[in-house]
């Protein structure tokens, strides 16, 4: 059966010393790079996304000079700045399919976003009969949750490797690993995935 990993948001503005630096974040790039190391031939497809909002206007109010850290945020992910480029610590060799999302507007998962072809998440998976798919990466409540929900919605059956995503916030973070749960995520750390 062909099985996907979906690499979320692994950006520098995401981890230690960006702009909306998530605790672990470092610790998740180079964590999902020696399981790549190991796995990647796992996979049939590895697709990873990038936030890349626009520089002009707020992205349909997901900007915001005073946040609530829940549905706006400082400034992030700026296209073509370094922020919005992945961790260094992040080893894409292995990645298949490279997808940006959020120009102009909020978008939290990666099935809201494309590559350079115009290809969407869905249309990759489907194209590539997969049925089984991993995910990882950042935010475990925002970025990782809509992704996740959206690839169960897609009809994929998916594991949240549990030692491959952080979050925001401890508390929203492990409501969003119960409700990934009784979506029908299965919860699995890496090492017995
Ligand atoms: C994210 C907050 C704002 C994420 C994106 O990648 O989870 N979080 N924008």
């Amino acid at each position: 059966m062909s099985r996907a990993l979906l690499i979320v948001d692994v950006q520098n503005d995401f981890t230690e010393g960006g702009a909306l630096a998530v605790a672990g974040g470092d610790a998740v790039a180079s964590a999902v790079s020696a399981y790549l190391d190991a796995h990647a031939g796992d996979y049939e497809v590895i697709i990873a996304s990038r936030d890349w909002h626009d520089a002009e206007g707020d992205n349909g109010g997901h900007f915001h000079d005073d946040p609530d850290f829940i549905d706006s945020w400082p400034v992030h992910c700026v296209a073509g700045t370094e922020g919005a480029e992945y961790d260094p610590l992040l080893d894409t060799d292995a990645v298949t399919h490279h997808v940006h999302k959020g120009q102009g507007i909020p978008a939290y998962s990666m099935f809201e976003g494309r590559t350079e072809k115009g290809e969407t998440v869905g249309a990759i998976l489907t194209a590539a009969g997969v049925m089984e798919a991993d995910v990882v990466g950042i935010a475990t409540d925002h970025c990782v949750r809509a992704s996740a929900l959206d690839a169960i919605a897609h009809g994929v059956q998916v594991r949240i490797l549990t030692d491959l995503v952080a979050g925001v916030a401890p508390g929203s973070s492990r409501s969003a690993l119960a409700e990934l749960a009784h979506a029908g995520a299965v919860l699995v750390e890496s090492g017995d995935a």
